[in-house]
């Protein structure tokens, strides 16, 4: 036995690519949680979400970061930003490049950011998504990514089929300095509950919406509280935001049809995450072009 066996290791690691590259995903399936919501609709995640990985002999702490992206609005700048600050913060980076797609020139311009924070924090090339595509093109992927800059390792994965995503975990805690346990046993997410909630009502609301739409909607929970007098009953009042007149009738949908499938599609999720009934009260609001107004973003939280 090796006195290394005995070490314990602890930080942060981040995964950075385009948007849609299968982030928040692979976040989740390290985690063993959902703690970070996805969809097929780029730029679907917006904050940086922490999810916690505990193995006895350490512990990784999971950044995820909205996809790095030409911004076309000032949440698309916010969000940029977001992603930089976050690469400081973090022990290891994992650059994500999806199996099925070409690399291109956002991915091109991503390398070229990294390279700036990878002389002082490793990064490992992740080629996601290999069950989409044969042996070859992931081969192929791995070599195409070689080439964007230097990695410390590189790994196909799928979160989908659970290929790989412990060795991945593993090349991660390699690169964690020694430390303690920084988060208490079975904390998975520090977001606040009505963070999570939130988000799950926006992947609901996402499903199924197209073009300028899934970038327009934000969501806000008013409130959260337990029925009076029941206790296994809570009340979740929330609202979805659109930008414009014309979207709001998109989502609530014909008769209000669409707006009761994401309610119900949201409360199946929420009543899995809070272990409880909810009653769900949704409203859809219209803040005029909030993804290019201060005042509005810094209401959202941004
Ligand atoms: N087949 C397959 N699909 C995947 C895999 N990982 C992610 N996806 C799909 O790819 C899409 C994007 O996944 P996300 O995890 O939301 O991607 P992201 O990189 O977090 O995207 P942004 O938050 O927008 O930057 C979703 O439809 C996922 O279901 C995988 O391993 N295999
Ligand atoms: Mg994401």
């Amino acid at each position: 036995m090796t006195s290394s066996e005995n070490v314990h290791r602890s930080g942060f690691a981040c995964f950075v690519g385009r948007p849609n590259a299968g982030k928040s995903t692979l976040t989740n399936s390290l985690v063993g949680s959902k703690v970070a919501i996805t969809s097929s609709k780029p730029q679907t995640t917006r904050h940086a979400i922490r999810g916690i990985v505990h193995r006895p002999d350490a512990q990784l702490i999971i950044v995820d970061t909205p996809g790095l992206h030409r911004p076309r609005t000032l949440l698309g700048r916010r969000l940029n930003d977001l992603v930089y600050e976050t690469w400081s913060e973090v022990d290891v980076i994992g650059f994500c490049v999806p199996a099925d797609q070409k690399i291109g020139p956002g991915d091109r311009f991503i390398a070229q950011q990294l390279a700036r924070v990878a002389r002082r924090t490793p990064v490992l090339g992740i080629v996601t998504k290999t069950d989409l595509v044969g042996k070859q093109r992931v081969a192929e992927q791995l070599l195409a990514l070689q080439e964007l800059m230097d990695f410390t390792e590189l790994i196909p994965v799928s979160a989908v089929d659970d290929f790989q995503v412990d060795l991945l975990s593993d090349l991660l805690i390699k690169q964690l300095p020694e430390g303690p346990q920084l988060y208490p046993d079975g904390e998975l997410t520090d977001e606040p509950e009505t963070t999570l909630v939130a988000e799950m009502i926006r992947e609901a609301a996402l499903e199924g919406v197209r073009d300028e739409l899934p970038h327009s909607l934000a969501v806000s929970v008013e409130e959260m509280v337990p029925r009076e007098g029941r206790r296994d009953l809570i009340d979740v009042h929330a609202v979805i935001y659109v930008e414009r007149q014309s979207q709001k009738a998109i989502v609530i949908g014909r008769g209000g049809q669409r707006l009761r499938e994401v309610g119900t599609q949201a409360r199946q999720q929420i009543q899995r995450l809070l272990g409880s009934k909810i009653y769900l009260d949704l409203y859809v609001k219209v803040a005029k072009d909030w993804q290019r107004d201060p005042k509005q973003l810094r209401k959202l939280g941004f």
